[in-house]
């Protein structure tokens, strides 16, 4: 299973609702940025990092994979993907310029869509190659209902739908306003409206100071939420450190953080209690599985970020021991040819060999742009 051919791509698919709005980011399509590495006996698999869609980064991206990565990996076994992890990863002149960014989110895409290869090489799902599901179910938590951008009514009516209708028993909804009495507001207003069982988290995305996360945290302690995620700025230890000291309210973080090393920093800080990983900022799968028995030696959940929009975690969470809950956006499944799906609240388990990355003809004919 040689490598003959690697093809960097980029897809920009828009997002439903036109905008949407987090404390921190505006984002109007998401960014499918990857490659399709090609074996001489004509298997493709495909790899991909999550963007906001901005042409110009992206470029910097796909242009890592073909003029850095590629001549790396041409004619290399494709199956051997820890030694073609490390010949990246460490390659000493990228390493000097990498080891997080760039190249990092570039070696995620690799690292995805060799395994999509031995997946389709051994003709079984990634999460059956990895070693079986753990759970019959894999419980879905929606984010789509909670963005920053929606009135409070969109926001109730959304988690109704999510609840009634789709089933979900699991919300999250944004935080970030300059007053964090007006989120305090929000939240009560949801908590109101959804009822005690149904749990509901918040993500602050990295806006706020200790400060203010401390206030907010106070005014908040009888909402009952499930976690809150990036209070503060992303690489900062010893403010999640004390604000998880100060607050019964869990603190979630982990979709900024590229390495596993930055994982044991946080952890052996006691600074996160719901561990999110995520396979396209991490290298790849081969770095995600690293953080996964990681957060497990400390007994801690894994609640993975949807940095592909779940088409690869959903089989890293029915395969593994410690994930009960995976975020469910909806933006980009129909662009792959197993869509990841929801049904009654639940992830459908998947069932076409891979890491269900592989994009349909039409996501080529629609959303492809130029790589260079
Ligand atoms: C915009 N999920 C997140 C949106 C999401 C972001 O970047 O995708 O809010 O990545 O924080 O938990
Ligand atoms: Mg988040």
């Amino acid at each position: 299973m040689r490598i003959a051919r690697v093809d960097p791509f980029i897809l920009h698919v828009p997002v439903t609702g036109g905008s949407i709005r987090d404390s921190t980011h505006t984002v109007t399509h998401w960014g499918v940025v990857g490659v399709r590495i090609v074996t001489e006996d004509g298997l493709e698999g495909y790899g991909y990092t999550g963007t906001h869609a901005h042409l110009p980064s992206d470029r910097l991206i796909t242009s890592c994979i073909r003029d850095c990565y590629a001549e790396l990996l041409i004619g290399e076994e494709a199956g051997d993907i820890t030694r073609l992890w490390m010949k990246l990863a460490r390659f000493p002149a990228l390493q000097w310029v990498g080891r997080a960014g760039i190249t990092h989110l570039a070696l995620a895409a690799v690292d995805v869509a060799l395994w999509d290869l031995k997946a389709k090489a051994a003709a079984q799902p990634l999460w059956a190659l990895l070693g079986g599901a753990a759970r019959p179910r894999q419980e879905a938590y929606n984010t789509d209902i909670g963005w920053l951008s929606l009135s409070l009514p969109e926001i109730i009516d959304g988690a109704r739908h999510a609840i009634e209708v789709l089933g979900f028993r699991r919300i999250k909804v944004k935080v970030g306003h300059a007053d964090p009495v007006v989120d305090v507001k929000r939240l009560e207003a949801v908590r109101a409206a959804i009822g005690p069982h149904v749990t509901m988290a918040i993500d602050g995305n990295g806006k706020w100071d200790l400060p203010t996360c401390k206030r907010f945290c106070a005014l908040a302690k009888d909402l009952d939420l499930l976690w809150f995620e990036e209070p503060m700025w992303y690489d900062d230890i010893g403010s999640h450190a004390e604000l998880a000291r100060n607050t019964a309210i869990p603190v979630a973080l982990g979709e900024q953080l590229y390495t596993v090393d930055a994982f044991r920093a946080f952890i052996a800080a006691g600074a996160v209690h719901w561990v999110q990983p995520d396979v396209t900022r991490l290298g790849g799968i081969t770095e995600y599985l690293q953080v996964a028995d990681l957060a497990t030696a400390y007994r801690l959940p894994v609640a993975p970020h949807a940095g592909e929009m779940s088409q690869v975690h959903v089989h890293l969470a029915y395969w593994h021991s410690g994930t009960p809950v995976l975020e469910y956006i909806p933006w980009i499944k129909d662009a792959f040819e197993e869509p990841a799906e929801v049904r009654d609240g639940h992830f459908l388990l998947p069932q076409l060999p891979g890491a269900s990355t592989t994009p349909t003809r039409e996501a080529w004919e629609r959303f492809a742009k130029p790589v260079a």
